[in-house]
């Protein structure tokens, strides 16, 4: 049973079947191959690419092709799904004091026709994704940010605070509470960085933090172009994933060590 992540996606949909069809995931139809592995994205399906309704239709697809054959295959939150699903639902919530939700969907890469495209049912599955989830004892969570303890202090209560949050759709909370996901860089920091995530894995369990979010190329001064896999960090307590799709690098399905693989 091996167990692969994805990092942000944002839309780019050929780049992520083509390192799906790579990882020997998907077959020449798109259609799940992976048997009984298991496949988590890391948030933000959408903005800035081309096509993030099919990204997110895939991943459904996918999730349902899966399971069918005894796999899994996941998504956590991330900031751009709450602002896309934010800006259906709750498009002038406040998230800072001259900008609502919308407007900084838009200001980020948010894309009208994924807007128009989000129906009742795409945007009841983005409300139901977890925000965080511990698997085969990696942290798997969207951003690089401690901003998770603020929502609960155990893995359900973080999940059922993001899953109230976007259920209520509380233009007076939504646009705030979204904008702690903006957060990032909280273990990379020199003096706090290592603390901060042995911290983290102290109170919600796992060997090692899995991230979107913080580009490897942005983060790490990498070219887009050279980034090929994920980014140990903070001595080796987290992992980048996200290699930055929207700079032109090219997506990846990485291959988490489990105790089948090992
Ligand atoms: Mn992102």
């Amino acid at each position: 049973m091996a167990l692969y992540v994805v990092g942000d996606v944002h839309g780019f949909l050929t780049q992520a079947t083509t390192a799906l069809r790579s990882a020997g995931l998907i077959d020449h139809d798109d259609s799940w191959c992976g048997g009984e592995s298991k496949l988590w994205f890391l948030g933000d399906l959408t903005d800035r690419g081309p096509d993030g309704i099919g990204v997110i239709d895939l991943v459904r697809r996918l999730q349902q092709e899966a399971a069918e054959v005894g796999g899994q295959v996941g998504c956590v939150l991330g900031n751009h799904d709450m602002l896309l699903y934010g800006s259906k639902y709750v498009p002038d919530s406040p998230v800072s004091d001259v900008r609502s939700v919308i407007q900084v969907w838009a200001l980020n890469g948010g894309q009208e026709h994924d807007l128009k495209a989000l129906d009742d049912s795409r945007a009841r599955w983005l409300a139901d994704l977890p925000a965080v989830v511990l698997i085969e004892g990696y942290l798997l969570l969207h951003a690089d940010t401690m901003a998770y303890l603020e929502f609960g202090k155990t893995l359900d209560e973080i999940n059922t605070t993001f899953h109230d949050l976007m259920l209520k759709r509380d233009p007076e909370h939504f646009g705030y509470q979204t904008r702690q996901l903006f957060r990032r860089f909280d273990f990379l920091d020199r003096d706090q960085g290592v603390n901060n995530a042995r911290f983290l894995l102290t109170v919600l369990g796992g060997k090692q933090i899995v991230h979107g979010h913080s580009t490897i190329p942005e983060t790490f001064g990498i070219s887009p172009s050279l980034v090929d896999g994920p980014m140990l960090y903070a001595e080796d307590l987290v992992m980048s994933a996200d290699t930055g799709l929207a700079l032109g690098a090219r997506c990846v399905a990485i291959e988490l060590e489990t105790k089948a693989s090992a």
